[in-house]
């Protein structure tokens, strides 16, 4: 794959290419003598400064770190190897990944499983140039079966504080109501949220899409945003974009987690750009839940080109073959990104991210000077 891009001048301003200096023209030597660097899309990607958006946490489980828990835990898993677990990862839809993915989540018992599941996930991300998180839980699925919520926020949180501290790296912790669920139960997950309104900034809404639309969750959102927290839903995976319109209008999120099908709708597309309303799309999920059936098919390109806010993420990077930079490079690959798209991608997801101005400036600064460097 050769990448050429321009900048707003006009002027060439990066090159990256996979195809080995030598085997260049003599014409094309003279070309890359005008540019102060060549790179591979490959360390370009990697290197980038970024932000992940849409990361389920219990999503980051990879087989080795199900096998060591379950061993500690005492936990008889239905899979005998990690190869059998990765084979599981062949999904026609998101039920089918939903349910090998409760079962993952199953195996978290006490607090030092959360703690390990985050620590594993942040040491991943800081190895990728993510300078900040955003990280969903699944709280439901853990007192669901027994396990209170303080063993979940207070293993995450010690990990993220450990990671802020020895990694550098900057994190914040979205709570998710399962939308498969009735409301009563996401109220009553709520009450016990409020307990650690210092520690979650946002609620949203995950878990099975159709059948499930956002009014469903009408009260409880309601009484999050009274509360203090943000908000951010789950919408047009899977589902129509009406959920889309319905998660915007009737819980007031600040971003659709997803959106695809937003696209189905000129008007709700054209409020998402006026609004600048953030979509945190996940390129891989899609391809491995078949929302997508070729990743050159995937709608970023056109996401942005209609003006809308996209960013890119990983979901599940334990389920879906792959981490941040697997995603940003599949669709780079795909959909023929330029360098100058990539960098808006990277700018998007500070942007559209959580933290205040001062924090979101000091990650853009760091931001520009990476593509500088590489002019
Ligand atoms: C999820 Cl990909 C996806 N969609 C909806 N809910 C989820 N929970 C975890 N991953
Ligand atoms: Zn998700």
């Amino acid at each position: 794959m050769t990448c050429q891009s321009t900048g707003g001048n006009g002027k060439r301003i990066y090159y990256f290419s996979d195809m080995p200096y030598r085997f260049r023209s003599a014409a094309f030597r003279v070309t890359i003598l005008t540019v102060r660097k060549e790179m591979s899309v490959e360390d370009f990607v990697k290197g980038i400064p970024k932000a992940e958006l849409h990361l389920h946490i219990e999503g980051t489980f990879e087989p080795e770190l199900m096998f060591k828990i379950a061993g500690r835990n005492n936990v008889r898993l239905q899979y005998t190897s990690i190869e059998e677990i990765r084979e599981a990862c062949n999904f026609s839809n998101l039920q089918e990944f939903l349910d090998l993915y409760y079962t993952g989540a199953g195996i978290l018992t006490d607090e030092e499983d959360f703690y390990d599941l985050t620590w594993a996930y942040l040491e991943k991300a800081v190895s990728q140039n993510v300078l900040h998180s955003e990280i969903f839980f699944d709280p439901q699925t853990h007192t669901g079966r027994g396990i209170a919520f303080s063993t979940v926020v207070n293993g995450i949180h010690k990990a993220r504080a450990d990671a802020g501290e020895k990694l550098g790296i900057s994190t914040r912790l979205i709570l998710c109501f399962l939308r498969d669920l009735d409301e009563s139960a996401a109220m009553k997950t709520l009450e016990e949220a409020l307990g650690y309104r210092d520690r979650i900034i946002a609620v949203g809404l995950d878990s099975a899409e159709a059948g499930n639309p956002p009014s469903k969750f009408h009260e409880v959102f309601k009484r999050a945003r009274e509360a203090g927290f943000l908000t951010v839903a789950h919408g047009g995976e899977e589902g129509p974009a009406t959920y889309v319109r319905e998660a915007l209008e009737i819980l007031k999120v600040s971003r659709i987690d997803h959106g695809n099908h937003c696209l189905d709708d000129d008007e709700l597309a054209e409020e998402l750009v006026r609004r600048r309303i953030p979509l945190t799309v996940c390129p891989l999920s899609n391809l491995r839940l078949k929302v997508v059936d070729r990743m050159e098919r995937h709608p970023l390109r056109r996401m942005m080109e209609r003006g809308l806010l996209v960013t890119v993420n990983s979901d599940d990077p334990a389920y879906f073959g792959g981490y941040i930079n697997e995603n940003y490079l599949a669709v780079a690959k795909a959909l023929n990104l330029t360098a100058e798209e990539i960098y808006t991608l990277a700018k998007n997801s500070f942007e559209a991210c959580f933290l205040e101005k001062s924090q979101k400036d000091k990650m853009l600064k760091t931001l520009h000077e990476y593509k500088k460097k590489h002019e």
